[in-house]
Parts: C-alpha cells; structure tokens; sequence
C-alpha cells in the first residue's frame, strides 16, 4: 500500500487549545505523524511518497471561497494586530447572533469560522493544512489511476471540519475533498466510513444532503462527547441524502466486541449503497489508552477493524485523522492497514 506524507505537517504545532477554564498544551502535535511514519516504515506496507501539488479549486469543491481565503490570510491579519502567540477564538455567533453577516475584524473571524478553541493558527499552520489535503488528494488520485488502496498520512486531520468551519483540530476536511475529488474523478458512488473516537461532523455536514456520498461513523455518544452538537442516531441525511447517514454513537467503556458488532452493522449499510469506492475517516483515538478517549480498543480490534473494511471489496483510501496516545499510535494504525491488507 503506497502512503503519501509530507514533512511540512511539522510547519503546524499550536502551543495550547482552551480545555475547561484554561489553555492545555496541544494533544494534536507533530510526533503523531512521525510515530506512524516510523510504523508505516517498520511494517514494510510499501512505498512513502510525497504529495503532488493540487490546485486551489479542489478545496473550494468541499469548503466555501471565503472560508479557504480566511484560512489562508488569518495569520497575516493576526499577526498584524502585532500578536506573536497563536491565533484562537473567542467569541462565536451561537444561539440567537447573526451568522449572515461575516465580521471584518480577525478576532471576529476566527470565531466565525471556528466551532471551539482547540484550533490554533500559527505562522505555519495554512502550509501544513494545504499540505496535509494534498496527501488526501494525491491518495485520491492514486485510486483513479487504479490502484486498490493508499494511505494518506494527514496532519493536521480533517474530519471536524465543515464547509465554512474549522474545529477539533481541523481546518480543511482531508477525507471530504478526497470523497469529493474521487466523485469528480469517475466514481458515481463515494461512501466515507469514519472510526475516529468522536463523530466525523464536519464530513455529515458537507455530504448531509446528496445522494452520491454515504456517510457513516462510530463515535462517542454526542450526549456524553465531543462534539456534543451532532453525530446523534436520528440524523438520516435530508433530500437527495436521505438514508444515505448513519451514525452508530456508543457510550463511553464500549469494548472491542462491541465496537466491532457496530462495525458490522456499519459496513453492511456501505456495502447495501453500493460504492464504487471508499474513503475511511482513520482515527486510532478509540485506543484504550488515548488520553482524551473513552473507548477501550487494543491492537487485534484494529486489526480486526482493517479486515472488515476490506471485506467491502473496494478500492479504499485511508486517510489519518485522531489518536492521542503518541507511542501507540503508530502501532494502531498499522495494525489497521496491514489487517485491510491480508
Ligand atoms: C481529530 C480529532 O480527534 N479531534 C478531536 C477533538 C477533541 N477536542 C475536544 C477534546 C478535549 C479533550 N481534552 C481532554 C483533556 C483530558 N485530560
Ligand atoms: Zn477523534
């Protein structure tokens, strides 16, 4: 299996995210990407290339013009107010404020765009970001031009993501724009099977009204979980998209048994649709000793979770998203790769 990673992910390392009255030092940070780089090497899954370079457009197919243009100039304007610390919000046009009228001001802008304060931008933060979508993009493109499987070792991930949102430790949604450029690229049908920890809302969001694009995810119940706002079992898709959503939200202590009995009922719901090709939303924070997670997974359930998905059958893009527990994490994911692989 080829893997596309980019050394700029390191360009982004926010030094806190807001956790509960205080800044807390970042769980999202570079040592991630390089841990399962370093477990991609030692299992031997096959060749690590760079990423091409895509143009700006295949952005703007998943996220809105003034979205990508604020995620872009944000630094500039932040830095500008002569700020040398990270970016991050602090107001946001919740219940009741107007989201019709974008401010002009970056402190109101990154409120704008942002569903919390685990977002920081920094210097590097648009090049790692725009580097990290054309490793999803570059998988994308390696499926078309026929081959089974990639993966796409993005950092920062994407799945919290929405079309004119950032949040969650994401700011462009990797496995969307891949989604959307493999319908672009010859596949009628496209389903995104997500099994990071929390609910894949910025994925729902961008899908939640087509047809062509399924969407699935096993996630901490949104009751008890971030991010507490969507990823509930009554959310279906609307229009064109209806039934064409899923979520299966387990609560918190749900073991390896239990995720995987879920799994079954997920992969069954992709393989009714039909798709001509698959993108898996891949978060390893179900582990049992992720920091930030409460779901108690081991090596053999992602091994077992690999397997599943490549009873589907389908050429299949993986693309990284969460896992906290930084020695493991490379050891998890491989374990999903090469169970996919046989
Ligand atoms: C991609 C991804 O996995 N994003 C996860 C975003 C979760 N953000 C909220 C988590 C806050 C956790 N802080 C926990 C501190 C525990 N001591
Ligand atoms: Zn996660």
């Amino acid at each position: 299996m080829l893997t596309i990673h980019s050394e700029d992910h390191r360009l982004h390392h926010g030094a806190a995210e807001f956790y509960r009255g205080r800044l807390v030092p970042c769980f999202e940070m570079p040592s991630r990407a390089d841990q399962v780089l370093d477990a991609v090497r030692g299992a031997g899954l096959g060749p690590i290339v760079a990423p091409d370079r895509f143009d700006r457009s295949a952005l703007t197919r998943v996220h809105t013009e003034d979205f990508v243009a604020f995620l872009e100039t944000a630094w500039d304007e932040w830095s500008a107010l002569g700020e040398t610390g990270d970016a991050l919000p602090y107001a946001w046009p919740a219940a009741d404020l107007r989201q019709d009228v974008p401010p002009d001001h970056i402190d109101g802008k990154l409120g704008f765009y942002a569903i919390d304060a685990a977002v920081p931008i920094t210097a590097g933060t648009w090049a790692a970001v725009r580097s990290s979508a054309d490793c999803a993009l570059t998988g994308a493109r390696h499926l078309t031009r026929g081959a089974h499987s990639a993966f796409a070792l993005c950092r920062p991930p994407g799945h919290h993501a929405g079309a004119r949102a950032m949040g969650g430790f994401c700011y462009l949604n990797n496995a969307a724009i891949a989604a959307q450029y493999l319908r672009d690229h010859g596949a009628a049908r496209v389903a995104v099977l997500d099994v990071d920890y929390h609910h894949g809302n910025g994925t729902q969001a961008i899908f939640y009204d087509r047809g062509d694009v399924f969407f699935a995810s096993l996630h901490g119940d949104p009751r008890q979980e971030y991010p507490f706002f969507l990823g509930h079992a009554d959310e279906r898709g609307s229009g064109a998209g209806l039934g064409a959503n899923v979520n299966y939200p387990l609560p918190w202590g749900t073991t390896g048994a239990d995720y995987l009995a879920a799994l079954d009922c997920a992969i069954a719901d992709i393989a009714a649709f039909g798709p001509d090709s698959v993108v898996i939303s891949l978060g390893v924070d179900t582990f049992a000793e992720d920091p930030i997670s409460h779901f108690k997974l081991r090596a053999d359930d992602f091994t077992a979770i690999g397997q599943r998905i490549a009873s589907l059958g389908r050429p299949t893009l993986f693309v990284m998203e969460g896992g906290y527990a930084v020695a493991d994490i490379g050891g998890n994911v491989t374990a999903v790769l090469t169970g996919f692989s046989g």
